[in-house]
């Protein structure tokens, strides 16, 4: 049996498994100023520090054929898609739907809502727009998981305890093995990275395993390997 060393344990790999890459919301609305993230007062310049990482394990992805998909957190220009309550949150000078200097703060299309050029999808990799901080909700998540019979997901973006822990559990309950690539994740709180990574691995991997991006490489190499042997 292939593995990737993670942690609690080793992050097994059967031959029938099929992987995916989840590559949750590097937008510019989080990773740069006058969007989203700095909007509600973060220190948007510390999300940065993935992106080469990033780039590294989406390569590899790409060498070994396997699918990623990328999300986007964004709303329909109308708002109709933004509960009430979402819009409200914060309190800041600038909101959801409000003009900035990249275009409309959190709003599908406007340049500040794409995704950051370094980290582009390719043509035929999924793009799902999401309304919420989960990927599931509201999006097609769940039945291009199902269609091309993905059951492993490794987990990246941004923020750790935010979209990317949200997603991961919803993933979990829906029966995925889910792991959370530690230096493919970033938080505006450092602590609150460390916290989420410990509390998905602790009671045995209540939600899943942490694994760097080249443990998680290593791991995929073997297990493609294998299955060009047998
Ligand atoms: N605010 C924050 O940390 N995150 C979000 O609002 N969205 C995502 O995590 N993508």
């Amino acid at each position: 049996m292939v593995a990737i060393s993670a942690l609690p344990y080793e992050y097994e790999l059967p031959a029938s498994s099929h992987v995916a890459l989840v590559v949750i919301d590097m937008q510019r609305d989080f990773m740069e100023l006058g969007g989203f993230g700095d909007a509600l007062g973060n220190d948007v310049g510390r999300l940065q520090a993935i992106v080469p990482t990033l780039q590294q394990l989406m390569a590899g992805f790409r060498e070994l054929g396997l699918p990623i998909i990328h999300t986007l957190e964004c709303h329909l220009p109308d708002l109709s898609d933004c509960p009430p309550a979402k819009l409200k949150r914060g309190k800041g000078a600038m909101t959801i739907g409000d003009q900035g200097p990249m275009g409309r703060i959190l709003v599908k299309g406007e340049a500040g809502n794409g995704i950051i050029p370094e980290l582009a999808p390719l043509p035929g990799e999924f793009v799902i727009h999401k309304p919420g901080k989960g990927a599931f909700y509201a999006t097609e998540m769940a039945t291009i998981l199902q269609e091309h019979n993905i059951t492993h997901l490794l987990i990246t973006g941004v923020t750790t305890e935010v979209c990317v822990q949200t997603t991961m559990r919803e993933a979990n309950d829906r029966g995925y093995e889910c792991l959370m690539v530690e230096d493919c994740t970033e938080s505006y709180f450092p602590e609150f990275k460390a916290s989420t990574l410990e509390m998905v691995r602790a009671q045995g991997g209540i939600v899943g395993w942490t694994a760097t991006a080249a443990q998680c490489l290593e791991g995929l190499r073997a297990w493609k390997g294998a299955a060009l042997v047998s």
